[in-house]
Order: structure tokens, then sequence, then C-alpha cells
């Protein structure tokens, strides 16, 4: 039978890798180290198609890595803590590590039937004791460093429920279970000072220069570094002065209004006399309260009727309490200066208050109207008295100066990174390892008593958090006094659980989280591939980590990844069918939209058709597969009907990686039989072939040395290109030395991709050995340059005739050639040559 049969292969060459231990990692080869790494998954249930893309990437590079001589470190494990464990606990009564662990096996069955080349060996979940033990271990020695700390912080509080809930759960300011309106509660909660790192972490970024721009330019926004002027308005009508600070000190000629935040100082003293003002803090307050949502909520105040002076004209401003002023950004309050900012803009226009231009594109346009918006822009200062005419950084030079000469301000820099809050009222985390003791205060567990381990008794029929009612779990002698304490009830955010797993993938001694010594032989991670989502938080966390354990010592490395990729998502068309239903209260119908999956409709060049009754269905967007668009196609289910090869070779072929690519049925089949073509031409290996194929040869060094290249650029689609053009060229040769060698070749190339048609179509031939393990073929230099030339012979200066020669001929050789050409010959006509000039590889030129 000429047939690859996946069915039958895949899991045989599965086998055999296992077995064998092909891909372990050993930390003490001499061989150049190559730490791969996709970010590990979160054990939701089974594996879908994103994954499929992500990890299919990460192993063809791996592969490649151990062909071209690397140690290849490519682990996998499990980001196992988490809520939607405790969700499917509330809701089906299992346990969130039963329901955990059940997961983590489907879907490690999933990953190793597409024949991932990893080494499970190192394999964890974040929730095993192990890991989370030691994680444990790494937060004391973050606290004895003095970079965790506990302090006031406001939580969302379910008041039915009686539950914290994480912003997730808060939909349009309600819980999303109980449906009440959400209240917030001050609670103590446990800090990390990534706010330390601030400028280390931003100049960081300079040296990643193996990062997408975009990634850097977002971090480098969260971090959000600014400078400008903390100062002072004197009252007017009251005594205190109220601080603001400004990025443009130059614009405040322009100031019409004060504004301040709802928790600010003055705002709060003004609701103690006016019950106006009261409420409508507390109205402020039931909105959200991240930058975004203050971004784009409507711009509300209240007129406080407070008044003060304006530093340099002694004008009145009044002062406002406003709902997109945040309390802990600067000061808490602001110059409203609505000619220059939008959010100031849109909140004068609803006031009433003068929009004064202070900065235009040149001195004769200090009276231009503004055209609906404001004018953030560059430019000269205008109505601005001594600063007129400057431009707008020479103005807020000048204004900072006179400020600090005079005493009434200073230059400031201001972050928009806050410490990191890591504290979440939940059981299915890392317990965070502290006691809390009346006598002796807040003492940290003895670290020979990690790991504090999560009780498995707990019960979820009552909502908040059990840890909180365990009966026994919480209750412990103080290890400072020995007198009765609790133990700390909340756990880590999930973040910290992947803020340094990549540490101990490469790491994992029972009595320590890493050592040192390994750490320093695997990272950085050389390439590290994931989702676009985590370009934020997941990096920004795991750098601090890294960059906080290096100040404390425990690891010398200051960036965890060297090269980051994130590869974009796979797509499908959605389909769906318009139905009216009645509505509930029997006054009339409402138009819904009926959805199917790919599996229940009948796709044709023309259109869709619904199985199950043959008509027809409407054809929506292409958009990212996910459950709630039933555009999902399930891994397990390809992989059954086309085979690991043909799956993975669909997930790198038509799309660049970082583009997303859509799902088509044609394009899994076409790959499908590509893999047969494949093995029906790896079939035509004969070891005995005799003869030379210069063109071909030539074309197999040339195609070798380009898929290296794609590779190592992860341009994956490209590698694949050259793999068919070399097919191409190999089918239509005649047997030969020559094709055999690019037969063989083509094995090693495809291996990375296809590599369990390609195991077997090497053990086949009678090649010794996995082709696992095989070397990537050598590139003969040589081969790379076009060998032949063309070589103008010329009479006189005449051009008379061309040869067509092999590269690098010496010049007698092409002269000799150019004496024979038989034109040439007709063309001297019996003349005398006199002289000779060669230009090797260009020309012969023969004077007479
Ligand atoms: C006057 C002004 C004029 C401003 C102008 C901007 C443009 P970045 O650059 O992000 O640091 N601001 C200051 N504290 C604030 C707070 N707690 N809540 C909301 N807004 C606040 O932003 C700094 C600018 O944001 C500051 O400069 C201030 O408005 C506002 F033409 O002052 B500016
Ligand atoms: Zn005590």
């Amino acid at each position: 039978d000429n047939r690859f049969d996946p069915g039958e292969a895949d899991a045989r060459w599965q086998h055999a890798w296992a077995t064998e231990e092909t891909f372990r990692a050993d930390s003490a080869s001499p061989k150049p180290k190559s730490y791969v790494l996709e970010m590990f998954p979160y054990p939701s249930g089974r594996i879908h198609i994103g994954h499929v893309r992500n990890y299919t990437m990460g192993d063809v590079l791996a592969r490649y890595k151990r062909m071209t001589g690397h140690e290849v470190l490519h682990p996998m494990g499990w980001d196992a803590f988490g809520m939607p464990a405790e969700n499917a606990a509330m809701e089906r009564g299992v346990h969130p590590g039963t329901w955990t662990r059940e997961n983590i096996a489907t879907m490690k069955a999933q990953l190793q039937r597409l024949g991932f080349a990893l080494d499970w060996s190192r394999e964890f979940a974040t929730c095993d004791a192990e890991y989370y033990g030691q994680e444990q271990a790494l937060f004391l020695a973050l606290y004895d460093a003095g970079l965790v700390y506990r302090k006031e912080s406001a939580v969302n509080w379910d008041p039915v429920d009686q539950t914290v809930l994480a912003n997730e759960q808060v939909i349009d300011g309600r819980g999303w279970r109980s449906g009440a309106l959400v209240e917030k509660r001050k609670l103590s909660q446990w800090f990390l000072k990534i706010t330390a790192f601030a400028q280390e972490l931003l100049d960081g970024l300079g040296t990643l220069d193996k990062w997408p721009d975009k990634v850097r330019l977002m971090q480098e926004n969260w971090i959000g570094k600014s400078t400008g002027l903390e100062f002072r308005f004197a009252g007017s009508n009251f005594d205190e002065a109220i601080a603001v600070y400004s990025t443009r000190p130059d614009t405040i000629f322009g100031a019409s209004f004060i504004a301040v935040a709802a928790d600010h100082p003055v705002a709060q003293q003004v609701a103690a006399q006016s019950s106006d003002a009261a409420d409508f803090i507390a109205r402020c307050k039931a909105g959200g309260t991240t930058a975004a949502e203050l971004e784009t909520a409507e711009k509300l105040g209240f007129d406080t009727g407070l008044r003060s002076v304006h530093p340099f004209t002694g004008d009145d401003l009044p002062v406002y309490i406003a709902n997109f002023v945040l309390m802990d950004y600067g000061t808490g309050a602001v110059m409203g200066v609505p000619g220059h900012d939008q959010r100031d803009f849109e909140f004068a226009t609803k006031y009433s208050l003068p929009i004064p231009r202070v900065v235009a594109a040149s001195t004769d346009q200090a009276d231009q109207p503004f055209a609906g918006e404001a004018e953030p822009g560059e430019g000269v200062l205008v109505n601005s008295r001594f600063l007129d005419g400057m431009t707008v950084d020479a103005a807020k030079r000048m204004v900072i100066d006179k400020a600090e000469a005079d005493g009434w301000g200073e230059g400031k820099t201001v972050w928009r990174l806050r410490d990191w809050g890591v504290s979440r009222q939940r059981y299915w985390g890392t317990p965070i390892p502290f006691i809390h003791c009346d006598a002796c205060g807040i003492v940290p567990v003895a670290k020979d008593s990690l790991p504090v381990i999560l009780p498995e008794d707990v019960d979820f029929a009552t909502p908040g958090n059990p840890l909180e009612r365990h009966a026994t779990w919480k209750h412990v002698s103080c290890p400072s006094c020995g007198g009765a304490a609790v133990r700390e009830t909340d756990t880590l955010d999930t973040f910290v659980d992947s803020s340094w797993y990549f540490l101990r993938f490469a790491s994992q001694p029972a009595d320590r989280p890493f050592d040192p010594a390994e750490i320093a032989a695997w990272l950085p991670v050389d390439q590290y591939i994931g989702g676009v989502e985590h370009a934020i938080l997941h990096l920004l966390y795991a750098r601090f980590w890294t960059r906080a354990l290096k100040h404390i010592g425990m690891i010398d490395v200051a960036e965890p990844f060297r090269q980051l990729f994130t590869q974009g998502m796979v797509t499908h068309e959605t389909y769906f069918r318009e139905k009216r239903v009645n509505r509930a209260d029997g006054k009339g119908t409402i138009l819904t939209l009926d959805s199917f999956s790919p599996a229940e409709v009948s796709r044709t060049s023309e259109g869709a058709t619904l199985k199950t009754d043959g008509k027809a269905v409407e054809i929506g967007r292409v958009l990212k597969m996910s459950k709630s668009k039933k555009n999902v196609i399930d891994p397990d289910a390809i992989i059954a009907q086309y085979g690991a090869d043909a799956v993975r070779w669909f997930m790198l072929s038509d799309s660049p990686p970082e583009r997303d690519l859509p799902w088509s049925e044609a394009g899994i089949e076409g790959c499908s039989r590509f893999v047969q073509r494949l093995w029906r031409l790896f079939g035509q290996y004969d070891p005995q072939a005799q003869g030379e194929d210069a063109a071909l040869s030539r074309k197999t060094h040339q195609i070798i040395a380009a898929t290296g290249e794609d590779i190592e650029a992860l341009s994956f689609n490209k590698a694949v290109a050259r793999i068919y053009e070399l097919t191409n060229a190999a089918e239509k040769a005649s047997p030969s030395a020559s094709r055999s060698a690019a037969i063989r070749t083509l094995m090693q190339l495809a291996a990375p991709m296809m590599p369990h048609m390609c195991e077997e179509a090497w053990a086949r031939a009678g090649f010794k050995g996995l082709i696992a393990d095989a070397a990537w073929p050598k590139v003969d230099a040589a081969m790379l340059v076009e060998d032949e030339v063309t070589v103008a012979v010329q009479v006189k200066g005449k051009l008379r005739d061309t040869l067509t020669v092999a590269r690098g001929l010496p010049n007698d050789e092409l002269e000799r050639l150019a004496l024979a050409s038989e034109k040439v010959q007709r063309n001297l006509d019996g003349a005398a040559v006199r002289k000779v000039i060669v230009v090797p590889d260009r020309l012969v030129n023969l004077v007479v």
C-alpha cells in the first residue's frame, strides 16, 4: 500500500519518542543550549485550535534547533490555579482539584497526539504543592527583601452573595450571579513593589530588540513615565491650597477650572457639609474606576462653590468634583485647560466654562476658534503674557523654573504603574504563607514549615472563600509566640504562578525553587511564543519577578525572554439563520439568530446548507474561533480524520505566523494530500541511483539554506513554500544520485513539520536512528552561487558571440573557448589575433 496511514503510524512514533526519551533536555550537555517556550495553557477542559497553532510553531523551532546541534529545552506544564475551577465546583459540585486534574489528563493526551517534541519529564502543574510551595518560599524571600507589603485597597463586594468579585465578575456594575449592585469595600491586602523597578523595567525594554515593537510600546505606556510640574492653587474663599499635577504647565494661562477626584480630601470636606455633593460622590463611585472606563464615560462634575486663585492672573477659578479625575494619579486634582485637553474640553462644554486658547500654530492666530475639540498638540504660546511666542517646550521649562524659583511648585516624575495587588479572596490558588497573631501581628510562616498546603476538604455550598470558614486549617499557633493565631486566607493572584514557571522548567530541585547553575545554563528563554493578549500583564510581571529575584541575588538574569513572538489567531467563518421567536409576554415576535457549528453545515463554493434540513444558512463574518460564536473546530476530530502531520502542516502553511489563519476544509484537505504526495516521493528514494543532476543539486542546497533561515525567522509559511518548491523539482527530475539526495534532504527539511511521516519514510528508506535525531542537512556554500555564467565574446569591441560556461573558468580556458567559436572564426576570417583581453566570468575581447 502506498498510502501513509497516520491512524497507525502517529501513535507508534509518539511511543518511540517517549520510550527513548528523545526530547529530554540535558542541562549538563556541552552543546549550545536553546530554550524554546510557548505560554503554558490553562487547563480549561480541552485543547483549542489556538493552542495547536502556538505549540506547532514552537515545536518546529525546537525540532529544528535539535537538528542543528543544540541541546533544546522545550517543556510543557499547566497554569492550573484560577477561577473556572471554582465555578465548576459551584455549578457541578466537583472539587476544583479533581476538575483541574481531569482536564490536564485530557489535554495532555491531546498534545501528545500532535507529536510535540516536549520534555514531559519536567511537566508540572502550578497547583502541585511542589510548585506552589516553592512559590511561597520565593514570596517570603521577596518579603524579607522589603518587596512585599500590605495596604488597604478596594475590592468589588457582592452584598447578596457576600463575596469578593474579580473585575471580570462585575458586569455593568452588578454581580454576575446575584445581579446585585456591586459595592467597593476596603480590605487589607498584599502588594508586590513592582514600582520599585519601574525605571529598570522601562530601560530594559530598550534591550529587547527581538520583541515586537507593539508589545514594547504597550509595556512602555503601561509603565507610563510622565514628567511635569506639581504646583498649588491657593484658596480664594477657603483656606486650603489645592495641589495639581500637570504635564503641560506651559498652558497655565489657559486654566479655567480646578477639578478634584471624588476621594480627594477637599471633596470629602464638601460632602460632609452638602448632601448633594455626597450623592454626587456616591454616583461617581458606582461607575467604573479603571482608567479606560473613565476615559469613555460621560464627564460629570459638581461645582463645590469653592474658588481657587490663579497664581499669575489672580482670577478666581471654580473648583469641581469630577468623575474623570483619578485619586491615585498625580495629586488627585487637575487644572482644567479645556482648549488643549480633550477631557477638559468636554467638561467645559457641558458646564459652560470658558475655553481660552493659549497655544496656536502661530502668534497671529491667537484668536482662532476651536473646531469642536481640544488641540493638544504643539505650537507657540499665545494669550499667555510672558510666555507669548515661546514653543511649548520652552514655555514648559520656563514655568517649571519659575515655579521652583518662587517656591510654588516643583518638577516631578509621575508613573502610571501601580504596585501589584496579589491578594485574591478565593480558594483555588497559592496560599499566602503568613499568620495573623493578635500579639505579634503578621508573622511569616517558618521556611521549614512550607509548603502551606491547600486543604482538600472544603465546601462550596455557600458563597465566599471556603478557606475563611474552614473548621481547622485556619487555626494554628503563632510561629513567634506560640499563642493562638489564624492563617492568612487570601491566595495569590495566578499571575504570580506564571511569573516564574519558566525558571522552574529549567531547574526543579525538591528543596529549593531552582538551582542557580541550571538557571544560568538555560536562561534567558531563547524564543517565547504566545498570544498578544499577554503583551502587558503576564510579560511585565514575569519581567518584574526575574528582576526582583536577580535583585535579591537568587539568579543572574535580568530579562527572562530574549526573543518574543506573538502569533495570530485561527479564525473560521460563522453560519447563522434569522429566526422569529414569540416574545415571552405574548406581545409579538422578536428577530433572533440561530448559530450553527461548522460540523452541522455543508459548505460548497456556492454557499452553505444545514445538514439536517438541506436548506441554506447564511455565511457570516470570519471570526476568531470561539465557543460563543460556535465556529470552533475540535482538534481531536481533525487529528483523527487527517492525522497529526496534516494538521501541523496546515497550521504553518497559508498565513504568515503573526497573521490570522482562516480555517478551511479545503485547506486541511490540501495539506493531507500533500503529506501523501511527499510520502510517495519519499518512496522513490533509491540509494543505488547513479548520475549527476547539477541543477537539482544546486536547488537542493539553495533550499536547505533558505528553509533554515526561514525557520530561524519563524517565517514558517515561507519554509513551507520552499519545501513545495523542492518537492516539485524532485518529482520532475529523472532518477539520479542527485535526485536521491534531494529526496533524503526533503525528509530532513520536512521532519520538524511532519515528524511522524518523516520518521516512517526515514525508516523505510533504511536510514539508521530517528530522523528527530538526524542532523539538519549541510549546505555546500559553493552550490549556492549560480554555477553558470554568460560570457560575451567581442572582436574589435563588437559582440560576436556569447558563451554559457561554468563560473570561474581560468582566463586561458576562456580564451581557448572564445577562439574555438565558429562565429568568431568566421568573423576573424583568418586575421591574426594580436591581443586578448579577458574579464573573468564576463567578457573576452579579441584585438586584431
Ligand atoms: C493641564 C493640562 C493641559 C494637561 C493640557 C494636559 C494637557 P499623563 O501625560 O498621562 O501623565 N491629570 C493629572 N492628574 C490627573 C488625575 N489624577 N486624573 C486625571 N487626569 C489627571 O497625564 C497628565 C495630565 O493628565 C496632566 O496634565 C493633567 O492634565 C491630567 F493641555 O494638566 B494636564
Ligand atoms: Zn504571636
